[in-house]
């Protein structure tokens, strides 16, 4: 029997599901997802095995209106994701109609060589799909178009199966064993931002980055995480740590909660809560956080 692989670029705005779309397809969260638009800053390869085939999803940042070097490092990121893979999905928010975002999502996918599918996201949400996903199919040349609920988990068999069938013959990327590419690091620091993203307001999400300093397995077999919270303005800082602490020990907890399912074992968390003015526009350290424009 022939062996099919290939990578599959998730494209979109912000806030359309791309990354819930990652987790469902691979039926694992190993991406952040919030209702914060602009949650996911770094593109993750999420592997999915089969008996004869092995497709790599890559999640990227949303395409927007980018205001920061860091927004510059995302967008960029995506398009460069979005060239050399054997398909791409944009992906949309089919409850609400088209903004300029979903246009510049499209036109990559105009210029890509590589077949592109429209993926009707957050269906759960609203009927008539057929007739909200038209203003769309009009912004490129789709092969096809899916219905789908990453959120709910619907229709997700029909288009795995295609993606599967459409991949390329080919010999396994990476080893069967490996989920994905994101270093354990990063997945411990983004498990933290993302119940940050969860538990603050405004533009405090922003400004937030998260170094993890030292993960290491105790003695007790507990997991000791020490990691810094880095924000741009003492104002930021207060909000964090809020009243008292209360606010860093909520999110302090619900971050071990999740990293205690993940990492089936207690997790011991040290969090610290640093100010790091214009981190946002300084390249030394977007490239010290790991906000690289890749190759
Ligand atoms: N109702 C509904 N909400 C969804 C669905 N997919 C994602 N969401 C929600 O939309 C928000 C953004 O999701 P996320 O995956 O972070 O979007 P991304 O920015 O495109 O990666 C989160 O609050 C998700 O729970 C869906 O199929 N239905
Ligand atoms: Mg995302």
């Amino acid at each position: 029997m022939s062996y099919h692989s290939g990578f599959v670029a998730l494209v979109g705005r912000p806030n359309v599901g791309k990354s819930t779309l990652l987790n469902a397809v691979l039926g694992r969260k190993i991406a952040i997802a919030t209702p914060k638009p602009q949650t996911t800053r770094i593109s993750i390869r999420g592997i999915l095995h089969s008996a004869s085939a092995q497709l790599v999803l890559v999640d990227t940042p949303g395409v927007h209106r980018a205001t920061s070097k860091l927004g510059h490092h995302m967008v960029r990121s995506a398009k460069t994701e979005a060239r050399g893979v054997d398909a791409l999905w944009h992906i949309v928010d089919v409850s609400r109609p088209p903004r300029e975002e979903d246009q510049w999502a499209a036109d990559m996918c105009r210029a890509a060589s590589a077949p592109t599918w429209l993926i009707a996201n957050k269906a759960d949400l609203v009927g008539r799909v057929q007739e909200r996903i038209r203003p769309y199919q009009e912004l490129a040349p789709y092969q096809a178009w899916y219905e789908v609920s990453a959120l709910k988990e619907k229709g997700l068999e029909r288009l795995i199966g295609d993606a599967l069938q459409a991949l390329p013959e080919g010999d396994p990327y990476f080893p069967e064993d490996m989920v994905t590419d994101q270093p354990e690091d990063t997945y411990v620091g983004e498990t933290i931002r993302e119940q940050i993203l969860m538990a603050v307001q405004d533009e405090v999400p922003h400004s937030v980055a998260v170094v993890v300093e030292e993960r290491t397995r105790r003695s007790n077999d507990k997991i000791y995480v020490r990691a810094t919270i880095y924000v741009e303005r003492e104002s930021q800082k207060a909000i964090i740590i809020g009243a008292k602490g209360k606010m860093l020990r909520k999110i302090g907890e619900q971050a071990r909660v999740e990293l205690e399912t993940y990492y089936e074992r207690s997790v011991y968390l040290d969090l610290w809560v640093k100010v790091r003015r214009h981190w946002r526009e300084q390249e030394e350290w977007l490239k010290r956080l790991g906000f690289q424009d890749p190759e």
